[in-house]
């Protein structure tokens, strides 16, 4: 293998705790102590079973078994899906807990003692002049439901989570469609609604336009703003074999991630899970947010290398003249300023772009969730268009998405952005025009309801109080609302913070591998898995399947209209619904005959033209953004006695997923619990901080105490906090065209001394 262009990052230095490489040992270690266990059965008997990954939208399982991708790779399960197992596999909460832990008590959970509360086995309400959970009756939850849901379209909603099924998703949608509302919440709102936005308006297309076929073909991946070592492992097995092939890996990412330079894969027992493999070839660690111009910076040094492929830009996309004479008129101090990577480093990043024959770009997190996310995403896409490494195999543009199943919910409709195609397929069934307001996005929600606008909500899995900046006002916002119907497998700090005015329900559902009927999930490649039906552990339980209780709400809401929803609950006969409403589902028509997973057709994109309507790429300029933090002042602060403002990113420690944490330290970035901050030593000795000082971090919505500095390799400027704990300290601001908050650039101020606050501020 050549040797790296960089052999040494410059923000690189971690903390003692840091491991030399992610993955490795401790992964089988993990394994073992897990699958050895008296809960080991069980969770081999879930590995096992025919049904896709809980975790993530790069999870393998299905009918192929749990150990096997798509392409028929053997050992591509993760230590994440044992981590998700275990976690639904606990033993149900004992009976009478709700009658011993007043509401005033669990609301002083912490999120990971939430969650080993253990399975939700009974439905149970929180009335309003109540101050514990109590045993709820179906009737009951039918009765209050039924009112809850007739009331005037613009006043209901739902939120949703991507755990739960294509069926469940397509149904919810339907039922919420047929009573007139569009107000489809969905926490890819949160999450990658910028790559949707940006693929749509660019390409007329939502999703990854890569395969995992086609990636296998790339030899050089730009992997922006993703941790995949921990949110994305199987990822991890696809880079190892690309530089083992002698492909290039470019990182962008402003923390130097173990991970993303060395990772010990147990798929290669002997290459790489001891010794480790090395990942990035090239990492680059731009400014928190600013990532358009480090991709403009690509851009220029591309242009100056002639290697830009005119007569792909040509033939295949517009507005790419406008794109080019932007990179060229930028100047490359302004651009580096703005992105604070240096031209050498930018220039060796165009030199490997350059080289290679096939380019996937990939992306997730660090890139959506700013204020000009969806800038951020135009950026990358024109990167790959100008070097022509897309609409072909081995190249194009891959988002990295988040659940399991998110991008099945947004394919059944579950969005507020609904495809015309759907509309159109919609309209036919329901025998009438669907006259649709525009409907509340999450962010749109949460505001509706600070504003008394929503009168009944529900939570089709997920935490959205949990989820969303500012913590507050979620609170409050969700307590004008009347009713909310929580619909969890677990209980999570949402149920017990996030309180309806009148009636908190909270309905435990079976999950995916407990189901009594099959049931489909979508991946982020666009590969539809096909689970089994399954059992639970839970004895005497009192559950239901999310199909089971929407179609009976919606039989009692609407009766036989626009389909017989009782009969739906043979999910059959909802995926013959997907089948002729869903653009490129046709298959699953017959999967329950053929059992043959697909992918859905249309998605992969090998040639152009492109789905816009004249057929080309449309390029769009991409401003620099404003990237200027507040002052001292403006956090009501009049006095500059070691205080640091910086770009504060919020986002996830290795065991946890989303608001749900498994375990309190990150292991990969050596912080040994969750009230950390991950900080630059240099920026850190500039005020005096040491190593464990504590500190309080503010930010525009309030502050938390007793924070523990630990050193990082992350840039300075910028820092690292975990998530959901830190949403209490920042207000939401949003991307306008998506509606995705700027999780990665909160502007903070860090101190250790009390210091005074200016009276009227704030
Ligand atoms: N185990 C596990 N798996 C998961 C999840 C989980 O919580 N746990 N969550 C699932 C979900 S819903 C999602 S959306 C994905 C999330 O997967 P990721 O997007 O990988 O997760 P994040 O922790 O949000 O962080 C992304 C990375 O962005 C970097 N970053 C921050 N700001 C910037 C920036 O301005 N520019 C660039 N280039 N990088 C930046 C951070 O340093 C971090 O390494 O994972 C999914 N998979
Ligand atoms: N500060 C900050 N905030 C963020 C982010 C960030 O990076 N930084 N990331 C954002 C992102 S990318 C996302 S996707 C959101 C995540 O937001 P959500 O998707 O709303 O939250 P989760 O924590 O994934 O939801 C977990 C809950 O889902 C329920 N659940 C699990 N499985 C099932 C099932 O099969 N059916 C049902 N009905 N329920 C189930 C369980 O009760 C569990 O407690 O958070 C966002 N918030
Ligand atoms: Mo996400």
């Amino acid at each position: 293998m050549e040797t790296d262009p960089q052999p040494k990052p410059p923000f690189s230095e971690t903390n003692a705790e840091t491991p030399e490489m992610g993955g490795g040992v401790p992964i089988i270690e993990y394994w073992a102590k897990h699958t050895l266990s008296p809960e080991g059965p069980k969770i081999w008997k879930t590995l096992f079973h025919h049904s896709a990954c809980l975790s993530c939208s790069w999870g393998t399982g299905g009918q192929k078994g749990g150990f096997t991708n798509e392409e028929g790779e053997k050992l591509q399960r993760c230590m994440k899906s044992v981590e998700a197992i275990s976690a639904e596999i606990q033993p149900p909460i004992p009976t009478h807990f709700f009658d011993t832990h007043s509401i005033a008590e669990l609301k002083q959970l912490s999120s990971l003692e939430a969650d080993r509360l253990g399975r939700l086995s009974f439905p149970v309400i929180l009335r309003a002049d109540s101050a514990h959970y109590e045993r709820i009756s179906w009737d009951e939850i039918y009765a209050i439901a039924t009112e809850a849901f007739q009331k005037h379209p613009e006043q209901i909603a739902s939120y949703s989570s991507g755990r739960g099924s294509n069926e469940a998703a397509f149904l919810l949608q339907l039922m919420l469609r047929t009573l007139g509302s569009n107000n489809l919440a969905d926490c890819s709102d949160l999450c990658h609604a910028p790559s949707t936005t940006a693929l749509q308006e660019m390409f007329g297309t939502k999703t990854s336009m890569v395969s995992l076929e086609s990636l296998k073909q790339a030899d050089c991946v730009v992997l922006a703003g993703a941790h995949s070592s921990s949110n994305h492992p199987r990822l991890m097995n696809e880079l190892i074999k690309l530089r083992d092939r002698g492909g290039q890996i470019i990182v962008i990412n402003p923390v130097m991630e173990v991970g993303l330079v060395k990772f010990g894969s147990p798929a290669f027992p002997v290459k790489s899970l001891v010794p480790g493999s090395k990942i990035a070839s090239l990492y680059l660690q731009p400014i928190p947010g600013s990532d358009v111009a480090l991709f403009i910076g690509i851009q220029k040094a591309l242009i100056e290398q002639d290697q830009i492929n005119y007569a792909f830009l040509q033939a295949h996309t517009e507005g790419w003249e406008a794109v080019l004479e932007q990179a060229r008129s930028l100047s490359w101090e302004t651009l580096t300023a703005t992105c604070g990577v240096t031209q050498t480093e930018i220039e060796t990043a165009a030199t490997l772009i350059g080289a290679a024959k096939g380019v996937v770009f990939g992306w997730a997190m660090g890139i959506t969730q700013h204020t000009n996310g969806v800038d951020n995403v135009y950026s990358i896409a024109n990167t790959a268009l100008m070097t022509g490494q897309i609409a072909r195999m081995g190249a194009g543009l891959m988002p990295v998405r988040g659940h399991s199943n998110v991008q099945g919910f947004g394919s059944m409709g579950v969005t507020v952005k609904l495809k015309e195609e759907i509309r159109q397929s919609l309209e036919m069934l329901l025998g009438r025009s669907l006259n649709l307001p525009k409907g509340y996005h999450t962010r749109d929600l949460i505001e509706a309801a600070a504003a008394g606008k929503v009168n009944s909500l529900m939570c089709v899995g997920g935490n959205l109080y949990g989820a969303n900046p500012d913590s507050a006002q979620a609170k409050r916002a969700l307590g004008n609302i009347d009713t909310i119907i929580y619909l969890a497998t677990k209980p999570n700090i949402g149920h017990f913070n996030g309180l309806a005015k009148v009636n908190t329900i909270i309905i435990p559902v079976l999950n995916r591998f407990e189901n009594p009927h099959k049931t489909t999930v979508e991946s982020g490649n666009n590969f539809v898995r096909f689970n089994d039906e399954g059992t639970t552990h839970l004895k005497n339980a009192d559950l239901i399947s999310e199909v089971e209780f929407l179609t009976e709400l919606a039989h009692r809401l609407l009766g036989d209209y626009p389909v017989e929803w009782r009969k739906m609950q043979d999910t059959r006969y909802v995926r013959h619904l997907i089948a002729k409403t869903i653009p490129g589902y046709g298959k699953i028509a017959t999967i329950d005959e053929t059992e043959e997973e697909f992918t859905i057709s249309g998605r992969i994109v090998t040639e152009p033209p492109f789905k816009t309507p004249s057929g080309r790429a449309k390029m769009l300029t991409t401003p620099l953004p404003n990237l200027t933090l507040p002052k001292l002042t403006d956090f009501g602060i009049s006095e500059p006695d070691n205080s640091l403002i910086l770009a504060l990113m919020t986002g996830r420690s290795y065991s946890q997923h989303n608001t749900v944490v498994y375990k309190i330290g990150d292991q990969y970035r050596g912080m040994p619990h969750r009230h950390c901050i991950l900080l630059n030593r240099g920026d850190a000795e500039k005020v005096n901080l040491a190593e464990h000082d504590r500190v309080s971090v503010q930010g525009d919505a309030g502050k938390l105490d007793n924070i523990e500095v630990i050193y990082g390799a992350v840039r300075q400027g910028a820092a690292l906090m975990f998530y959901p704990e830190v949403n209490v300290i920042f207000k939401a601001k949003t991307d306008e065209r998506s509606g995705t908050p700027a999780y990665k650039r909160v502007p903070v101020v860090i101190y250790k001394e009390k210091v005074r606050e200016l009276s009227g501020k704030q």
